[in-house]
């Protein structure tokens, strides 16, 4: 019966249809909780068996927090599992304390105990929120969920949907979760893939629609390793903000989206389709197009499409970092499987259970890979001398990718870097604290593709 709950539950929350508003700065209440606990949840097609999972308050994903922003997000994280765990707002420019990075901003919170969240949101935007104790695990496990902040003068459409992309690997009798997390294949290759991609926790989300609808998307990958190819039919528009930070004008979509484990994209979205159906299609595999998030059309919204809408508002404190001024850093990127690094030095890493290095050191260590002052601006140039891609991601701050003409990108906080190529990004390390700097494919990072930088 419990079950049955827990799985209703967990559909509405997929559906959107509980989006919680966080509590705003009240002292004189405990903040509401964020519990981490096991649940049953309907990942797999109906007809087979409900899938355990570890969640945020019983759902799969976790509760779609929603606050204003400027606004104080306040959550007392409880932990009901039987592991230490903490919760990582993935994309917000934080107070250090509050990064939720177990080891290296926090201690983890043993099972029973609880830690208090509480910090403001400068940035309006699409972000998440995940476990950042043994991530590679815990988020494949279940623990995350979207953490939207909204524009005061949010833009004119007719429905917000916050569509949260991931896959499962799951045993195919069973439905249950492959319990070993540290394969040496998952951690020296691609990472861990799931064997069934699904949106909002469940297989094939399907949604209504009507006839030029307007639609903002708000993308997530959430995946572990997965890198999402994606492309739309019988939905045009524009993508309008990456990594939450917003475009300084929407731009049209690309044919093929390409959306790195922890990247986001909003789109608004014109459902412009003839048929019955509108879909987000995946490119699989197979080199097959996958529909991954359908949208059944009836009756019409209006007679004709709308105008281009206008750009979403900037966000503070996004001034391009100056170039001419910044130190200029390194990372090469190496190790794993067919790669380039010797037989005993590949040898040497894996003895100490890692794969990989950032920097020639594999795992944060001690030391951080860089000392940076307070507001100095830094070129970090990522060079990727592997067989695989990978998505480098730093907390705290935003950077911007240096383009090959020396332009400088939108803001982001997550760039993926490809095989054999070197990817240089800047920023203003004016955010000061202790930040994760990491690939987030998650068995990566487990597997020494952790490193960071101290901000004094
Ligand atoms: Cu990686």
């Amino acid at each position: 019966m419990q079950n049955v709950t827990l799985t209703r539950r967990a559909v509405l929350a997929g559906m959107g249809a509980t989006a919680l508003t966080a509590r705003i700065g009240n002292a004189a209440t405990a903040p509401t909780p964020l519990t981490a606990q096991r649940a049953m949840a309907q990942i797999a097609p109906e007809g087979y068996p409900q899938t355990e999972v570890w969640s945020y308050d019983g759902t799969l994903p976790g509760p779609q927090l929603r606050v204003p922003q400027g606004a104080r997000l306040q959550r007392r994280f409880v932990n009901k599992l039987d592991v230490p765990s903490s919760v990582h707002w993935h994309g917000i420019r934080i107070d250090n304390a509050m990064d939720g990075v177990a080891g290296l901003t926090q201690d983890a919170v043993p099972p029973g105990q609880t830690f208090d969240y509480d910090f403001v949101v400068p940035d309006a935007g699409t972000y998440w929120y995940h476990a950042h104790t043994n991530s590679m695990e815990q988020v494949a496990r279940g623990l995350s969920g979207a953490l939207i902040i909204e524009e005061p003068d949010a833009p004119d459409v007719d429905r917000d949907e916050v569509l949260l992309l991931d896959d499962w690997l799951l045993d195919p009798d069973t439905a249950q979760l492959e319990p070993d997390f540290t394969h040496p294949m998952d951690l020296s290759h691609g990472g861990r893939f799931g064997n069934l991609v699904g949106t909002n926790g469940h297989y094939a989300l399907t949604l209504k629609a009507k006839r030029h609808e307007r639609l903002r998307l708000r993308l997530i990958n959430a995946a572990n390793a997965r890198i999402f190819v994606l492309r739309l039919t019988g939905l045009s528009g524009w993508q309008v903000a990456l990594d939450g930070m917003s475009l300084p004008a929407p731009e049209p979509i690309p044919e093929e989206l390409i959306l790195a484990p922890a990247q986001r994209v909003d789109l608004i979205v014109d459902v412009t389709g003839d048929g019955a159906q509108a879909a987000i299609e995946r490119l699989g595999n197979d080199d097959q197009w996958h529909s991954q998030v359908a949208f059944e059309i009836s009756g019409e919204a209006s007679r004709t499409r709308r105008d281009a809408p206008a750009p979403l508002p900037p966000n503070p404190n996004m001034a391009p970092p100056d170039l001419a001024q910044a130190r200029p850093l390194e990372m090469k990127i190496e190790g794993g499987a067919m790669g380039r690094m010797s037989r005993s030095q590949m040898q040497g890493l894996m003895q100490s259970g890692n794969f990989w290095t950032l920097g020639g050191k594999a795992g944060p260590g001690d030391t951080p890979f860089a000392q940076l002052s307070k507001g100095e601006p830094v070129r970090l140039r990522f060079v990727n001398d592997t067989a695989f891609p990978h998505a480098m991601h730093l907390h705290g701050m935003h950077f911007r990718e240096v383009l090959e003409d020396g332009r400088l990108g939108p803001m982001r906080d997550t760039v993926l870097t490809f095989a054999g190529r070197s990817h240089e990004v800047a920023f203003t390390a004016d955010n000061p604290g202790k930040w994760l700097l990491h690939c987030h494919m998650l068995a990566h990072a487990a597997a020494g593709m952790s490193s960071w930088i101290d901000v004094t």
